[in-house]
């Protein structure tokens, strides 16, 4: 029989344990540890969202897994074989090609687990397996986006329909704020897509759910000095409570799981800071592995492997 056409399932990750926060830390800095400081500040954000296991971990291992069943029913069994390979912690993308290897596998397609494009995310993922991948011999093939996948779509209009049925009497009011990730605006001058996807996502979501009054707004910039895409979902908070609005519901659509940037930066951080203003902020519930996400996903994956991606 032939060996399976492997699946590269690529997400950010998420350190293992307490004392793993400091080398995933110097990971994303690349190398560089940060300070004492710096380091208690973000495991003190770890410590206000880990109940236990950290979340991204949990949400990634269910999300490789339904996806293999999903590509099991679609293609039938032994036709696809997921690995993980994460960004930031183990397993690496790399560890998850050179499995890959190990097992015999010769082909092999590459899906990372947020919806659109950037060279600074899901380029970065691509280019690490890419290269690991010619390197043992492996035929790759990455999915660049799928931020208008219609199932993607269907699934975050739902959420956001339920999301505006628990701001209740809020609804005529409330105001749909879509979110993801700023990254350093040096981006634009690269005539980056990301920005203009996320737009396109969050206009799709909201036609589908029949919303009108929506924005979009950054969140969970980093500190490293240079500009980062604005405005800040706090600053864009205290001009929406100053306008009068009194209900959002923040739709981070760049992001698909539980984790840090939405237990802490939304549920924690922009809660208080919207109460503080007197509104009353909620959010739409994750799409971790939700059927119709995990078809969006298999859809592409499938899509790819036969060359039309
Ligand atoms: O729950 C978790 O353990 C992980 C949450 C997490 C996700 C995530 C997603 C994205 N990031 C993106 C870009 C950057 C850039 C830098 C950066 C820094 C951090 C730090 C933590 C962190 N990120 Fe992240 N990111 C997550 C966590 N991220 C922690 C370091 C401390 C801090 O800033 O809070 C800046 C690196 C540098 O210093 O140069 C850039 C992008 C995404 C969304 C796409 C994706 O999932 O890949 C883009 C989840």
């Amino acid at each position: 029989a032939n060996p399976p056409i492997g699946v590269l399932v690529m997400s950010y990750g998420t350190p293992e344990s307490m004392e793993g926060i400091e080398a995933y830390y110097t990971h994303i800095r690349r190398g560089h540890p940060p300070t004492p400081e710096q380091l208690e500040d973000l495991t003190s954000r770890y410590r206000a969202i880990v109940g236990g296991v950290f979340p991204l971990r949990e949400n990634t291992n269910r999300q490789a897994e339904a996806l293999q069943r999903m590509l099991d029913e679609r293609a039938g069994e032994g036709v696809y074989a997921c690995y993980q390979g994460l960004k930031h912690a183990a397993p690496f993308i790399e560890d998850g090609v050179a499995a890959m290897a190990a097992d015999g596998i010769r082909e092999a397609v590459g899906i990372v687990l947020t919806p659109q494009y950037s060279s600074m995310s899901v380029g970065g993922y691509l280019k690490r397996a890419e290269e690991e991948a010619a390197k043992r011999g492996i035929r790759f093939r990455g999915v660049q986006e799928y931020h208008l996948h219609p199932q993607l779509i269907e699934a975050l209009s739902e959420r956001v329909t339920e999301g505006l049925k628990r701001l209740g009497g809020g609804r005529e009011e409330a105001l749909v704020l879509f979110s993801a990730h700023s990254l350093p605006e040096k981006i634009l001058e690269l005539n980056d897509p990301y920005a203009d996807q996320l737009l396109a996502t969050s206009a799709a979501v909201a036609a589908k759910a029949g919303v009108d009054r929506w924005q979009f707004t950054w969140q969970s910039a980093g500190q490293t000095g240079q500009p980062w895409l604005g405005p800040d979902i706090l600053e864009t908070l205290e001009k929406l409570a100053a306008e009068g609005v009194r209900s959002v519901l923040v739709a981070p659509v760049g992001f698909v799981s539980d984790h840090l940037e939405v237990l802490y930066d939304l549920d924690i951080e922009a809660k208080k800071f919207a109460e503080e203003k007197g509104m009353r902020l909620e959010r739409i519930r994750m799409l971790n592995d939700d059927p119709q996400y995990m078809a969006a996903l298999a859809d592409s994956v499938i899509g790819a492997a036969s060359g039309g991606d």
